[in-house]
């Protein structure tokens, strides 16, 4: 909970965000003199604009000021494996494994939350490595935001943020639209860049495979719905897990008739005994296609005057 009464201000997590390095100047924070000074923190420390946690709807203004991030929504049922496939992604990033050639690392304003849903798969000698614990629905500063900055050859520079949020949304907003607690799946169905369906191989091949794709395929319409153009991946998380072809193939021409032009990924964290690397499978091509997913450009509105010079074009009147 914050310190202050504004609903956007974070400290001490954040900086004030009235730009006040002094908060006791601050005319919101004066509000409640008595909580001075907090957490051993004392009004001389500089605080920065993000808490290397993940990131919350009102975190990631500061970041898009730069330019607009690409958003990638991971939408897939409870369980299905989202939060694995970013923890993956991030032990590989640490490995220099995902971005390939021709690609740098460009920071991260969210180690931290990297590194909360990680720190469970890493690896440690002597240990058996676990899955990250249960995500549940967090209210607030939420669908958590994972940051990751990416600089090619070309010295192109691009922000992208990652949504790890919990299945429980999208279950809601499959059924319903509207729902009262599917507001995280409703921002992710609007801002998303780019979405990436997770399909469940260990549910759609398990005891309730009747039900798993059911509910798969209702999810599949729910996003059909909202997709527009933006591009979509289908996910077979679990790869490793021997499959029902007959649910698979089910789930499959639902997305193929919902939405054609969605591109197939096994993947599983798993490596096939071949690669000696340990790289699991299908991880990094699938990474590959997020960092390439781009925006469709601006389209603008079709001009009617005669005028040659580019400059005037627009706002030349035709009367
Ligand atoms: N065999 C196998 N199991 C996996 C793999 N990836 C994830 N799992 C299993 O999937 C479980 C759930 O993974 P999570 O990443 O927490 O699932 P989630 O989609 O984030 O779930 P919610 O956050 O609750 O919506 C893990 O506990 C693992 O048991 C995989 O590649 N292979
Ligand atoms: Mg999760």
């Amino acid at each position: 909970v914050s310190e202050c009464s504004r609903e956007t201000c974070f400290v001490p997590d954040t900086t004030c965000d009235l730009g006040f390095l002094d908060r006791s100047r601050c005319p919101a924070w004066s509000a409640q003199p008595s909580s001075l000074p907090v957490d051993g923190k004392t009004l001389d420390d500089v605080l920065l604009p993000w808490s290397g946690n993940a990131l919350g709807l009102a975190d990631i203004s500061f970041l898009a000021g730069r330019a607009k991030p690409l958003t990638v929504g991971i939408v897939g049922p409870h369980n299905a494996g989202k939060t694995t496939l970013l923890a993956a992604w991030y032990l590989l990033l640490g490995r220099g494994l995902l971005l390939g050639p021709g690609r740098k690392f460009a920071g991260s304003c969210s180690l931290l939350g990297w590194e909360n849903i990680a720190g469970g798969l890493r690896w440690a000698p002597g240990l058996q490595p676990t899955f990250p614990p249960h995500t549940t629905s967090r209210a607030g500063r939420a669908p958590g935001l994972l940051h990751l900055a990416v600089r090619d050859d070309a010295a192109e520079f691009r922000d992208y943020l990652l949504a790890d949020a919990p299945g429980e949304w999208f279950k809601r907003w499959a059924l319903n639209r509207d729902a009262a607690d599917a507001e995280g799946a409703r921002w992710l169905a609007e801002h998303a860049d780019a979405f990436i369906l997770i399909a469940d191989r260990e549910a759609l091949s398990g005891q309730d495979a009747g039900s798993a794709r059911g509910a798969l395929q209702l999810l599949t319409q729910r996003l059909s719905a909202e997709y527009g153009t933006r591009p979509v991946a289908l996910v077979w998380t679990k790869a490793d897990i021997e499959t029902n072809s007959a649910i698979e193939g089910a789930v499959r021409e639902t997305v193929n008739n919902r939405i054609p032009d969605a591109l197939e990924f096994p993947v599983s964290i798993i490596s096939p005994d071949t690669t000696a690397k340990g790289t699991g499978t299908g991880l990094i091509e699938l990474f590959d296609w997020v960092l390439n997913v781009r925006r469709r450009p601006a389209a603008l509105p079709q001009s009617t005057a005669s005028c040659s010079d580019p400059l005037f074009l627009f706002g030349t009147r035709t009367t």
